[in-house]
């Protein structure tokens, strides 16, 4: 199961000469739509897991270990996620979180049909009543750096959101359990390189957002730590 661990920065105006310098190279621009989505009363993302939509394909972001961890790892300049795209993994994991402990399995007779897999998972969230809590576009240009010294690759993205909210994100891929120290070495040389200063946590666009656009939930997300 790949982890993300990542940090976001403050894009100032000398960014594209400053990624150019130390060697980071392009590789493009693209758009897309992302919707987020949770119950009423917030219950998946107060326990900081993300479910989103993303172009038509699902993904939930989720801590890695206990809630007790997270909500430490959300203090810090670095945070790390469990992604899960797996339709059945997925929904496993949020059938825990809001404590279905009946089994429920999809129609044999659909799961050969990926789309209808993918049909049938959205209707089986509709039942769960959760709704869509943010919905905004993002332009992103992705980077590339080779990190020699970790023989890995780090990623940079520059995102523009919709709603006029810019940021930067310094991100690798590692697997769970292993390779985190290394993982942390990687993007602490990359904002060293990149001139970014150690000690502050930069606001992500779901946090700008929902300050923007959901005060309530926002304000429960501030008392619960999450943010
Ligand atoms: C994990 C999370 C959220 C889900 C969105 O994650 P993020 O990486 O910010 O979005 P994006 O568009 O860059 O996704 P990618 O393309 O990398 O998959 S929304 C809030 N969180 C929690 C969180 C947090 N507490 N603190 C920080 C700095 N980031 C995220």
């Amino acid at each position: 199961m790949p982890v993300e661990v990542e940090r976001k920065f403050v894009c100032d105006s000398h960014i594209l000469e400053k990624l150019k310098d130390i060697g980071a190279v392009c590789m493009g621009q693209y758009e897309f739509k992302d919707q987020y989505f949770d119950s009423a009363d917030f219950t998946l993302t107060l326990k900081n897991f993300w479910l989103r939509k993303r172009e038509g394909s699902w993904e939930l972001k989720r801590p890695p270990s206990s809630h007790l961890n997270a909500e430490k790892r959300a203090q810090d300049v670095c945070t790390n996620y469990r992604e899960i795209t797996d339709l059945l993994q997925i929904r496993a994991e949020l059938m825990a979180i809001v404590g279905i402990h009946t089994e429920h399995t999809l129609d044999s007779s659909q799961t050969e049909q990926a789309k209808d897999v993918h049909a049938e998972f959205e209707k089986w969230l509709q039942d769960l009543k959760l709704e869509c809590f943010a919905e905004f576009t993002t332009v992103r240009c992705s980077y590339t750096l080779e990190d020699e010294g970790d023989n890995r690759r780090v990623r940079i993205d520059l995102d523009q959101a919709d709603f006029g909210y810019c940021v930067g994100e310094i991100e690798v891929l590692v697997s769970e359990g292993v390779e985190m120290t290394s993982a942390l070495h990687s993007i602490e040389k990359t904002a060293q390189k990149l001139g970014l200063g150690g000690e502050q946590k930069t606001r992500g666009k779901m946090e700008v957002y929902l300050q923007k656009f959901r005060p309530d939930h926002y304000a429960e997300l501030l008392k619960a730590h999450i943010l």
